[in-house]
């Protein structure tokens, strides 16, 4: 198994014989995955390596594996769990396009759907007869979730017909069940806040993501991802709103991180539950993460969030479709209410002074996801040495 390409932290042995390295695309995005062995140990020689690798910083990530855009600057580092209830550990890191950043701050459902695929490829789960489950823990948050996917012959076969909006043609369906997690659902306790002059729903089912009506922000929420990030004044008003936010979210200084993520909703055009333009946070998505969907859908269903007049909510227990730029992304899960105390809404202006102002978070219950599921499908493109440019 692994571990023949790169000594950890010899960095000139790996330029030369190049890391063990497979690229698959992930639900809606791409990313180079590796098993932990493969890479150097020391935290800082293995993110120095990994920008070389993806070719950043540069825009175009010319002279390396990455795609010129967040969705395809990720990598997936995958190794065997050491506790009993869970068979392998998937740390996400996002590589920086066009800056030296490797940001293990968020998770990523979408390079989730390739994890288990790729456990069984590199022999760190066995595969079962017919039908396998990986359970998964995802290091960045301590979340765990449960993938279950084809090994028809005890192998992975990525051929199927299911069809994910975002992605040509079809291929074979990954379930992913996600496990309650123990944090708080709402992560300022409160329904709805006022930050930098604008009512948003913080919600954190996975993703912690800054839900806003896109009319707030005097957009329609249905333009291009171009247009909208062509728009200057909206992303300095958006950036305001993510400082405020993530201050609010207990995340502390966010410069610089990739969470909070921020949804613009706005009424569904095509059936579904709602429309939304996502930021994550400076890109807007062209269609959205799995795991920002999950927390658009969980925070939809919690009474007085600021989408409550725009959403058309299914009956509870139904799955929630959350339309996005390239079509949509079905989500199931179930909120219900704890008994809980929450009962205010938090104003912040912005200027990081949050002042306390009261109203009503309707209900004075602390709401919780109990269950959220998905459907991805995953591909393997390529399995084989990638050389990183040299230091
Ligand atoms: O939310 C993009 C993506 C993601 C993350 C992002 C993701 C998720 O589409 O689970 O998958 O929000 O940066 O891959």
């Amino acid at each position: 198994m692994g571990g023949q390409c790169v000594r950890p932290g010899d960095a000139v042995l790996a330029d030369d014989a190049g890391v063990r390295c497979m690229l698959m695309r992930g639900g809606t995005s791409k990313g180079a995955y590796f098993l932990a062995e493969d890479l150097p140990g020391d935290p800082a020689e293995r993110d120095d390596l990994l920008l070389r690798v993806m070719g950043s910083p540069d825009p175009r990530q010319i002279d390396g594996l990455g795609g010129a855009h967040p969705l395809t600057s990720k990598v997936a580092v995958v190794s065997a769990s050491g506790s009993p209830d869970t068979d392998v550990d998937y740390l996400f890191l996002q590589i920086g396009v066009d800056t030296a950043e490797v940001s293990d701050r968020q998770n990523c459902g979408n390079l989730l759907a390739g994890v288990g695929p790729f456990a069984v490829e590199r022999g760190l789960t066995a595969p079962g007869d017919g039908r396998t489950s990986v359970r998964i823990r995802m290091v960045n948050s301590g979340d765990r979730a449960l993938a279950t996917f084809a090994t028809p012959d005890r192998r992975v076969v990525y051929e199927g017909s299911t069809e994910l909006s975002g992605v040509p043609g079809t291929a074979a369906p990954v379930v992913i069940e996600f496990q309650r997690a123990d944090r708080p659902l709402l992560p300022t306790g409160r329904a709805r806040d006022i930050v930098a002059g604008t009512p948003v729903t913080c919600v954190d089912n996975g993703m912690p993501t800054v839900l806003i009506a896109a009319s707030a922000l005097q957009v329609t929420g249905r333009e291009a991802p171009e247009e909208l990030e062509a728009a200057a004044h909206l992303a300095a008003r958006l950036q305001e709103i993510r400082r405020a936010a993530g201050r609010l979210m207990g995340l502390g200084d966010i410069g610089g991180t990739t969470v909070p993520k921020l949804s613009l909703l706005a009424p569904p055009t095509h059936d579904g539950t709602v429309m939304t333009r996502t930021f994550v946070p400076v890109r807007c998505h062209t269609a959205i993460g799995v795991l920002g969907a999950a927390s658009v859908a969980a925070g939809l269903r919690v009474p007085g969030n600021v989408g409550q007049d725009i959403a058309r909510l299914p009956a509870a227990g139904e799955r929630l479709r959350i339309e996005h730029p390239t079509g949509f992304l079905d989500i199931d899960t179930d909120t219900d209410v704890d008994t809980g105390t929450a009962t205010d809404t938090d104003t912040d202006t912005g200027t990081g002074t949050g002042t306390g102002t009261d109203v009503d978070n309707g209900g004075g219950t602390s709401p919780v996801a109990r269950r959220t599921a998905v459907v991805r499908t995953a591909r393997k493109l390529f399995d084989g040495t990638v050389f990183p440019r040299p230091v």
